[in-house]
């Protein structure tokens, strides 16, 4: 059964001329044991939520996914798609990719990040069963993992986490194979990872991954673990190729007709490219029907639940907002109407946080510890500790990419909504996972705060410059710069109601006036752009654009041009994409079409020229920061009111 994973690998990869044939090869033996004898799924309802998940953190070895996916019967998955591997529009793209290819748990590729994600499915599962129970939630996280995916950082932050959160769901088989790319891994590596693993509070054990009976053992010891559990399983990367296999010539490229030949000779395959031979299909197909009376029994458990019960988990693993958040967010914009504040955004956030996550249980927040900072834990949270995971809270310690990657983790296993925070400028060390977020359209809630040069005394290397420009260049991922407290709500609101991508809220360390006042029910950031103050008359001379905290300098602006009478007005800019996704017209109407643009932002120009164009004016960074008090920096570096009105003076021929 393992020989038919590595034919179809060997000849999808020689198809395609491109692709991994190693890792399938080397590690078919352990999928077929873990596939045919333990992991609990059934191709007939891929989503179901109590199945087992399967990360292929390795994703370059998509061929072993694909092959399983195809013998196992997952309909989806025809032989027609094996042979288009890496073709455009087929479902077998050269790594796995979540939400195209049913099956496939997340997206994989950038090594480390399953793994992690991982770790954050495992959190899901844990949290989820102290909510509804075991008989509704009970289920295992299995990994693949290669010696690249544990060379990363971002391994070691997430073995950490689980070690600590003593995830014994969790069960990481390496396909320890000594080999990568540019040849043994002794190259680079000395590494005992069953020892590092053990440190991290793991049980791990060494086996020999081609020996079907000792697989089938560590992973019966692992599933009775009360630890996550590390099996390194000893492999041949190429295994059955004569020459190619156990070196670095079978990682990454089509074997040869010649050496797939030997191959199949040394491996007893005598069937024809891209044929199974009955006797080998049927009992693949038969594992496929292996869980199909467990799903059922699941079914029936969770039809005999109380109705409100099983109601409210299929609301959160549908992913459906509940009616609450609507009249969770009036309300906090009504008590601000009665009485404003003046207050930083990340103690806004923490504001509308207090009734957001009352109103959606289905929240997890956390911080890498800046939980003080970031404001994301409210009063009534509880931390998720060892053993006991029906707190709200993680302390993810210092480990931003953990933390994010293990966030899309939670996202992807359905039934949370996970947010958490660091300093703006640390989202550079999230960035790979944030972008695989927003590849996979997953719901993930940053909470950046710190976010300009109004940080102060902490100097350049924590005040961040480029980093909005540089989010705002990821596809798919909302960047919000809320102006003040109404903002903030209303931009969680945004970011809670987008159900298919991850949202950022950069925030303030430094308080801000409120800028909106009166009640407005309506959802004024949700174009992305909006006019705060209009001009006093109808024909604005000028522009101001600002978000966050440069709105408040913007409005002195116009009054310092008021008193010069010149007509301005402001546009509050709290999320870009949002009023660039806008159809022109309505577009058009936010920008306006007054002589002068000026745009003020704590940061550095790129991308304003969308919406100011390339002769508005911009005031804000051009280089990186220094070390004073707020105030001073924003003298210093010229981000003031009145250089702002003299800019736009400038422009008119009137400074
Ligand atoms: C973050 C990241 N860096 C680099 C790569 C390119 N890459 C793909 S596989 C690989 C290493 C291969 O070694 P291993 O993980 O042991 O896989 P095997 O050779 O056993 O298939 C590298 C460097 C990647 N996919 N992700």
């Amino acid at each position: 059964m393992a020989n038919a994973i590595r034919a179809l690998a060997m000849d999808a990869v020689e198809q395609a001329k491109a692709g991994h044939p190693g890792l399938p090869m080397g590690a078919a033996d352990v999928a077929t044991v873990l596939f045919t004898q333990f992991l609990k799924f059934d191709p007939a309802d891929p989503a179901w939520p109590d199945r087992d998940r399967f990360v292929l953190s390795a994703g370059h070895g998509s061929m072993l996914l694909y092959a399983l996916l195809y013998l196992l019967g997952y309909e989806a998955m025809t032989i027609e798609e094996i042979k288009r591997f890496r073709q455009l529009g087929s479902l077998t793209p050269g790594h796995p990719e979540h939400g195209h290819t049913p099956g496939v748990e997340t997206t994989t590729g950038p090594l480390g990040q399953g793994l992690a994600n991982a770790v954050g499915m495992a959190i899901a599962e844990r949290h989820l069963a102290a909510i509804f129970g075991d008989e509704i939630v009970d289920h295992t996280t299995y990994v693949l993992a290669s010696d690249g995916d544990l060379m990363e950082g971002i391994s070691q932050e997430a073995i950490a986490l689980a070690g600590h959160l003593r995830l014994n769901k969790i069960i990481v088989l390496f396909d320890d194979n000594h080999i990568s790319i540019d040849g043994p891994t002794s190259l680079s590596d000395s590494v005992d990872q069953v020892e590092r693993f053990q440190s991290a509070g793991w049980a791990a054990t060494r086996i020999d991954g081609h020996d079907p009976a000792a697989i089938a053992a560590a992973i019966e010891a692992a599933k009775k673990s009360d630890r996550p559990s590390l099996i390194a399983c000893r492999t041949t990367i190429g295994f059955g190729a004569p020459n190619k296999g156990g070196t670095e010539k079978s990682h990454g490229s089509p074997l040869g007709a010649d050496e797939s030949a030997a191959a199949r000779k040394q491996l007893g395959w005598s069937s024809p490219p891209f044929e199974i031979p009955a006797d080998i299909l049927a009992p693949w197909r038969a594992a496929g029907e292996r869980g199909r009376p467990a799903r059922l029994a699941w079914e029936r458990r969770l039809a005999a639940c109380d109705p409100a019960q099983r109601a409210e988990f299929e609301r959160r693993i549908g992913g459906e907002l509940p009616g609450k958040l609507a009249a969770a967010v009036k309300d906090v914009k009504q008590k601000l109407a009665a009485a404003p504040k003046e207050i930083a955004t990340r103690a806004a956030s923490e504001f509308a946080l207090e009734a957001l996550t009352v109103a959606l249980p289905e929240m997890i927040g956390g911080s890498a510890d800046l939980t003080g900072s970031n404001n994301t834990r409210t009063k009534a949270m509880k931390a998720m500790k060892p053993g006991d995971y029906a707190g709200t809270f993680i302390h993810y310690g210092v480990r931003e990419h953990g933390m994010a990657a293990a966030m899309n983790g939670m996202a992807l296993h359905g039934g949370i909504i996970p947010y958490s925070g660091t300093f703006l400028v640390f989202s550079d060390y999230c960035r790979p996972a944030i972008r695989l977020a927003a590849l996979m359209g997953q719901r993930v809630i940053y909470v950046m705060t710190h976010d300009s040069i109004g940080i102060g005394e902490d100097g350049p290397t924590h005040q961040p410059v480029e980093q909005l420009a540089a989010l705002r260049a990821i596809p798919n991922l909302k960047v919000f710069r809320p102006a003040d407290v109404v903002e903030t709500t209303e931009c969680w609101q945004l970011a809670l109601q987008c159900q298919d991508g991850p949202s950022i809220l950069a925030l303030t360390r430094q308080n801000l006036p409120q800028l909106r006042d009166g009640f407005d029910e309506s959802n004024r950031c949700a174009a992305g752009a909006y006019e705060l103050r209009a001009a006093d008359d109808d024909n604005a001379a000028v522009s101001l654009f600002a978000t966050g905290s440069e709105v408040a300098i913007a409005v002195e602006a116009k009054k310092l041009l008021t008193a010069r009478k010149i007509s301005a007005r402001v546009v509050s800019v709290p999320c870009f994409e949002l009023l660039l996704a806008l159809p022109e017209g309505r577009r058009a109407a936010i920008v306006g079409d007054a002589k002068i643009n000026v745009a003020v932002e704590a940061g550095i120009r790129q991308g304003w020229d969308a919406i100011i164009g390339s002769e508005g004016t911009f005031v804000g960074m051009t280089g990186f920061g220094a070390s004073a008090p707020a105030k001073d920096l924003y003298r210093h570096f010229g981000i003031t009111a009145e250089k702002v009105a003299e800019a736009a003076l400038v422009r008119l021929g009137k400074s």
